[in-house]
């Protein structure tokens, strides 16, 4: 799986700070609220804890820093443990966490200790990003939109899409995979060589620069999109006055834990 690098880190605060009010100019939701009316779900006080995991690659630089701020940005209560891996969650627990945040190479996960709630960061991260998109009230009526990438996180983002009745296109170099998705979903495979198509709405979450040509953006497009590193270029940006979605780990995580926060 693709792995965070320091680098990509570097610019989160700033990235963040832009992102929800990007969101905001969209839906006319903040983040926080956006994330409130997702998953019916409100914070409460909740003590997080963040554990530093060596396991696989081992330490990132900055991640569990970059989740402190996070989690202090949307006015949480965190904490990062001392310890790493078993010594730190047995602090975490011991310092009276309510929320655990840790990470190794495959999976990146919030668990609620209180209520037993779960959750992995590739499914909130799929399926906020597409209710971004969603809630986008300039195209509220407009309900084509182009999935590229059909992985851990395309594909939470294409049963988001579908629970909220949108025309899903879908492209995946992979065309095993679209095949795969086609066969799950009532989605439409998008050949842009037999019918090109524009969107006015595009989700990408692919490990690659570059994966949104010109032939599927139309003036002012919505791009929202996960994947590191971005799938647009600043030339087309410019070009199509194209308002992009992308932060390497905070709205993911503000969606993880309003996935595991009680009933509001
Ligand atoms: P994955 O490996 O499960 O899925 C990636 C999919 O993209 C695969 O189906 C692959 O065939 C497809 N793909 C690769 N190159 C492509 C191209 N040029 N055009 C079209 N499709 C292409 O990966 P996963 O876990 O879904 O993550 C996707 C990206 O999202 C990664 O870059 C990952 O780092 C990033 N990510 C970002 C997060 C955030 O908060 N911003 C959170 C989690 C993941
Ligand atoms: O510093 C640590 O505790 C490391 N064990 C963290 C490893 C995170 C690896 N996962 C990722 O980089 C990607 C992110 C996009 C979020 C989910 N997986
Ligand atoms: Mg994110």
């Amino acid at each position: 799986m693709a792995l965070l690098t320091p680098e990509d880190l570097a610019n989160m605060t700033n990235a963040l700070v832009e992102n929800d009010r990007l969101i905001a100019e969209l839906t006319d939701y903040s983040l926080d609220g956006l994330c409130r009316k997702v998953y019916g779900t409100a914070p409460n006080k909740e003590k997080i804890g963040i554990i530093p995991v060596t396991a696989g690659g081992g330490i990132i630089g900055s991640f569990s820093e970059s989740l402190l701020f996070a989690v202090q940005h949307f006015g949480m209560d965190g904490f990062i443990t001392e310890n790493t891996d078993v010594a730190g969650y047995y602090e975490a627990v011991t310092k009276g966490a309510d929320i655990i945040l840790m990470a190794d190479d495959l999976a990146y996960i919030a668990h609620n200790l209180r209520n037993g709630k779960l959750a992995h960061n590739q499914i909130c991260t799929g399926r906020i990003y597409a209710e971004i998109l969603c809630n986008a009230k300039d195209y509220i009526d407009g309900k084509d939109v182009l999935v590229i990438g059909l992985g851990k996180v395309g594909t939470p983002a294409v049963e988001t899409f579908l629970n909220k009745k949108q025309n899903v296109y879908v492209f995946d170099v992979d065309s095993k995979r679209i095949d795969e998705i086609a066969s799950m979903y009532p989605v439409f495979k998008y050949n842009p060589e037999k019918e090109p198509k524009s969107f006015f709405k595009i989700f990408e979450a692919t490990p690659c620069a570059d994966t949104i040509c010109e032939s599927v953006l139309k003036e002012n497009s919505i791009v929202s999109t996960p994947g590191i590193p971005r799938g647009i270029s600043d030339e087309l940006i410019e070009k199509y006055n194209v308002r992009v979605v992308l932060e390497p780990l905070g709205i993911g995580t503000l969606s993880m834990l309003y996935a595991v926060f009680d009933s509001a």
